[in-house]
């Protein structure tokens, strides 16, 4: 697609997911660093989360993680998901958490111990409960289960475990609900990942039905991992379900997406773009925290940083790369990929914000909405969220 008109048309479409965590204190296993202003509740998170998308206008959902996000009473998560309603945003995903009980030391839902399993597969019909509630659509897994030595637990049988919990949770889900499943490499666990790769969640999505999907996290592959080939991959076998977006220069840093390599970020939108994910029901969300910077800019720069990545896939002359390649030309098919990464689309960006009815420099919008300056004076007091709590 070169025209850009259309190509604004499909831009103003485009909607980024973003994470409740990323709005509370974060940091890493040595230090978390408490900022000011930080949200209290899963309501003020919401409220920061209304501010990225009142900027990005393509911010229109935000994801829930249980218990972090955890509301009391019948009405609790209806009332929750009217506070998002009331600031002009939606609640998306649950993600679940079976990662930070005592019990889960060997594991979760592929614990050696029936009762562990039971704990988990509990938590997890708990987050449909909650999906009904909120009117989620996507239950986003990841389990932190493993083993750290070998002999420590049977690989197969683990594996035999996952499948009977994701089969009770797959039969609870209803009509229109779809279950994700992520995977990732290593950590916590470093010997063996009961889902460490798209081959085992891809096997277990099949298995299970429609209605399973597989979710690509950026940040769980091993250096050097070629990230488009899995996602051309998994749209055309119709199991792409959702990106968890972040940057990562190591291991899983959940740094602001784009920082690290948005060359690879660009390639693998153009494959979203090539396989028809764009206009599908892939759900593109971000998975970060933002442990030295302040919290809402660096989510509204991880937003814009997918829109550019997007706006250069949807620039790439297709008819010439499809020419290139049929007539062997390395040099020119390579020459339009790059041409289309190489070009600036900042402006074309600002013409669809200006067309969206909001200011074309979403960071500056927000500096000057006097914002950041309301939440320190406001927040004082109480507990901050944080990842973890
Ligand atoms: C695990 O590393 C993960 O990517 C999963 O998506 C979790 O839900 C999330 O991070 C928690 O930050
Ligand atoms: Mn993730």
């Amino acid at each position: 697609m070169t025209d850009s008109a259309a190509v604004k048309a499909a831009l103003k479409t485009q909607a980024v997911e973003t994470p409740s965590w990323a709005y509370g204190n974060s940091g890493t296993r040595f230090k978390v660093f408490a900022q000011q202003g930080v949200p209290r509740s899963p309501q003020e998170k919401l409220d920061d989360a209304a501010q990225v998308h009142a900027v990005t206008g393509v911010a229109p959902t935000v994801a829930l993680h249980i218990p972090w996000d955890k509301m009391d009473g019948p009405d609790g998560y209806a009332d929750l998901a009217k506070h998002a309603e009331e600031r002009g945003v939606k609640l998306g995903a649950i993600n679940s958490n079976t990662f930070q009980d005592d019990d889960y030391k060997l594991g979760s839902i592929c614990h050696p111990e029936a009762a562990v399993r039971r704990k988990a597969v509990g938590h997890l019909l708990e987050c449909v409960d909650i999906m009904d509630a909120t009117g989620s659509r996507d239950l986003k897994l990841w389990f932190a289960d493993g083993t750290n030595y070998p002999g420590q637990d049977d690989i197969r049988g683990r594996q035999d475990r996952l499948a009977e919990g994701l089969a009770e949770v797959y039969e609870r889900l209803g009509d229109d609900q779809r279950l994700l499943l992520e995977y990732k490499l290593f950590e916590p666990a470093f010997y063996t990942t009961d889902v460490p790769d798209w081959g085992t969640a891809y096997a277990h999505c099949l298995k299970l039905g429609p209605k399973a999907q597989v979710v690509v996290d950026t940040g769980h592959h091993a250096p050097g991992t070629n990230i488009e080939f899995i996602v051309a991959t998994l749209l055309r076998e119709g199991k792409l379900g959702a990106f968890d977006f972040n940057s990562r220069f190591y291991a899983d840093d959940d740094l602001m997406v784009g920082a690290a390599d948005p060359f690879q970020l660009f390639r693998i939108m153009y494959e979203v773009v090539r396989g028809g994910g764009f206009t599908s029901d892939v759900a593109f969300m971000l998975d970060q925290c933002h442990n030295i910077e302040a919290k809402i800019p660096a989510v509204i720069r991880s937003v814009m940083n997918v829109q550019e990545a997007t706006a250069k896939a949807l620039l790439v002359d297709r008819d010439a790369l499809t020419a290139a390649q049929r007539t062997g030309d390395v040099l020119e098919a390579n020459a339009v990929l790059m041409d289309a990464y190489n070009t600036d689309v900042r402006p074309l960006l600002r013409e669809v914000r200006e067309e969206l009815g909001i200011d074309p420099d979403p960071i500056a919008a927000y500096r000057r909405s006097g914002w950041a300056e309301k939440i320190v004076a406001e927040r004082v007091g109480g507990e901050q969220a944080g990842w973890g709590a």
